[in-house]
This record gives structure tokens, sequence and C-alpha cells, in this order.
């Protein structure tokens, strides 16, 4: 995937018009979003479909897909045909639910992003000691994508030694959770923002400014 300026706008707002008004002041510098269950179930999963109608935007469902693969294959599958380009998946669960996940985004021409560690602090208990072994079943069975911390830069380093300089990292954490965009992007390809931009007075500025924090 490419991500335009490296960074991904988590539009987690629950208003339709809320969110409107975000995607016309960011569009200009961003195009891909992360919608997750705070839009979707707020307003429907045809959001996603109703937002790449109207705006030249790739769509990462922040799904965070956790259950057998038979339940897995399904979750892909509504959420790709509504429209979205790719879905976050939880590795924690093994490798027959992910795998699940992977064929049937393939099946669909469209992508999985694995996410192998988490940015909160409360990760560090149960998904933190597995994290490198997630990231490893990812390669082993070919994942391209995967969604790493910002917040912890020496998870996210070893993240990117176990995936490879060829693998696809997303990193959420920047700015509200204390993550900074210039260091996240040595590691990283692309950093997922949200409150730092939506809750913003300014929202296009506020992004301005994140995209020149990475070129000095
Ligand atoms: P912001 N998110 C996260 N940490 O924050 N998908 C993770 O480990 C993870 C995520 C999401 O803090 C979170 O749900 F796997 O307002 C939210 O949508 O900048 C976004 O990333 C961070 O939002």
């Amino acid at each position: 995937m490419n991500v335009k300026n490296q960074i991904i706008l988590a539009l987690d707002v629950e208003e339709k018009n809320k969110a409107y008004e975000i995607l016309d002041q960011t569009t200009e510098y961003l195009d891909t979003i992360k919608i997750g269950y705070p839009i979707t179930l707020a307003l429907g999963p045809s959001i996603i479909t109703s937002i790449k109608e109207e705006y030249d935007v790739k769509i990462i469902a922040d799904f965070k897909v956790a259950d057998i693969d038979a339940t897995n294959e399904k979750i892909v599958k509504t959420t790709l045909n509504y429209g979205a380009d790719a879905i976050i998946v939880h590795g924690f669960t093994g490798e027959d639910s992910v795998l699940a996940c992977k064929n049937m985004a393939e099946k669909l021409d469209k992508e999985i992003f694995l996410l192998t560690e988490m940015s909160h602090p409360g990760a560090d208990k149960f998904l933190k000691p597995v994290s490198l072994d997630i990231a490893q079943m990812g390669v082993d069975l070919g994942i391209k994508n995967y969604v790493a911390p910002a917040t912890k830069i020496d998870r996210l380093k070893k993240i990117r030694e176990v995936v490879g300089k060829d693998s696809f990292i997303i990193s959420p954490g920047v700015g509200f959770q204390g993550g900074n965009a210039k260091d996240t992007l040595q590691y990283s390809n692309a950093a997922i923002v949200g409150r730092s931009i939506y809750n913003a007075s300014n929202p296009k500025k506020a992004l301005e400014e994140i995209i020149e924090s990475i070129k000095v």
C-alpha cells in the first residue's frame, strides 16, 4: 500500500457531518483513512461505501478481527465488499484464524494488516510477550502488512527486524497517545493519527504541522 505523506487519518468520529468536515479539510494531504468501530457502529457499514464514493481515498477497516476461521472469513468478506481496501486482523488468535482472513482478502484482491502489538500501556501484559511470535507467524504465512505501536519505539524496531525491510508497517499512537511521527517513521511506513487531527480546532493546520515535523 502506498500512503500519501506517510500519514493515515483515524476517523473515529461518530457523526456524518463531522466526518465529512474532517475529510474536506484533510484529503488534500491524505489518501488513506482508517475507519473503525466508532464510526461504523454509529453510522452503519455503508459509511465505508459513502466515503469511497465521495473521496479519492483508500480505506483500512480497523475491525481487529479476532474470531474462529469461519467467522473471520465472513467478517472480512462483508467488510471488504462494503468497499474497504484492507482490514486489520488480530494475530493472537493463531494461524487458522489469520489465514482465513488472508485467503478471503486475496480472493477479493484486497489486503489484510496483521496486528502484532498494541500501543496502549495495558498491552504490555498479554500481547508484548507474544508479539514477536505473532510477527514471525505473519512472515511465515506470507503476510506483507503489519500494525505495530508508535508509542513503543523499541518494540516497533524489534517488530521491524522480524518482518523485514520489505514489509509494510503502519503505526498508531502518534500525537494524543504520546508517539512522535518522525521517530516512528524511522521504522514504520506510515503513522496513524486520530484525535490530534480530528479534535484540533483547525484539523488542516494540525495535519500540516505533523507533515512538516516529519521533514525537519
Ligand atoms: P488516536 N489503534 C491504537 N493502538 O490506537 N488500531 C493500537 O495498538 C491499535 C489501533 C487505533 O490515539 C485506535 O483505535 F492496534 O486518536 C484509534 O483508532 O491518534 C487509532 O489507532 C489511534 O487514534
